[in-house]
């Protein structure tokens, strides 16, 4: 087999191996359901790209001196010396991808960083070991709520047979409308917590006594899946993240269903005293 056969064999596996969708979903980066996720993503994509035709050149370059040089043809060593030509076109060429490169991730992280203007607010807490939420701003102002691990004892214990959520599901869903910013503030009431959620592309610490804030837009309806990040205790793997994303209808129904609810439970409040 000639070493361009080889290259092109090798080119191709790896192309397939990073487009096969099973390999995607399974170890590879969730599905991006958030603009910023998706400029992530495209940007890691892109990287890749890059590495892997640097790897062809630098590695076809070499095979292919080693192959068609060696001294079993009859080549002798060469004898020569630094070239400052080539030496100064090895230094621009990776300072020119480098800059093209850090032009558009700037831009993404500037972009990640700007919460400013939201349509909704959300403060999450963090507790050991469950998040609280608190709708601060916009549509659903004044909804509170704790959002608990919601995975069956037994199966935490090995007495039945774990759930296609498990350790991923939780009591009440941080719910949000599609297509709307919502921010969302970060902060702890006993240690350090992380709150993530990766098909949105979004993490922040949530530290006691500081605030901490992230933004995402999601896509499109549907409930994506995250975890606390940051080991809080003995419970840092019982306090998951679930957030549902809802048409704007089903979400004002919501927030209709949640306020009838909690006056409910002032008005019983009210009648106790
Ligand atoms: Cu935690």
């Amino acid at each position: 087999m000639s070493s361009k056969s080889v290259m092109a064999l090798l080119g191709s596996a790896i192309l397939a191996f990073y487009s096969s969708m099973a390999f995607s979903s399974k170890y590879f980066h969730p599905e991006p359901q958030s603009v910023i996720a998706q400029e992530t993503y495209d940007q890691h994509i892109t990287a890749l790209w890059i590495c892997l035709a640097i790897f062809i050149v630098v590695f076809g370059a070499m095979f292919y001196s080693i192959l068609k040089h060696r001294k079993s043809v009859g080549h002798k060593a060469a004898n020569f010396h630094h070239s400052t030509v080539v030496e100064i076109i090895w230094t621009a060429i990776p300072l020119l991808i480098l800059i093209a490169m850090a032009f558009p991730a700037t831009r993404t992280v500037v972009a990640m960083k700007d919460t400013s203007q939201p349509d909704i607010t959300i403060k999450a807490t963090g507790y050991q070991w469950m998040w609280g939420y608190d709708y601060l701003q916009g549509e659903g102002e004044g909804i509170s709520f704790f959002s608990k691990l919601s995975t069956p004892v037994a199966q935490l214990e090995g007495k039945e047979t774990k759930g296609e959520n498990y350790l991923l599901e939780v009591d009440n869903n941080v719910v949000v409308p599609v297509g709307k910013k919502i921010r969302v503030i970060t902060t702890a009431n006993d240690v350090l917590h992380a709150w993530w959620v990766p098909a949105f592309g979004v993490k922040q610490d949530a530290i006691p006594g500081f605030i901490r804030d992230l933004w995402f837009t999601a896509n499109k309806p549907g409930i994506f899946r995250g975890q606390c990040v940051e080991l809080c205790g003995k419970d840092h793997g019982y306090m998951p993240i679930v957030v549902e994303v809802m048409e704007a209808d089903k979400y004002a129904q919501w927030v209709a269903e949640k306020k009838k609810a909690s006056a409910a439970v002032m008005n019983t409040a009210a009648v106790g005293n």
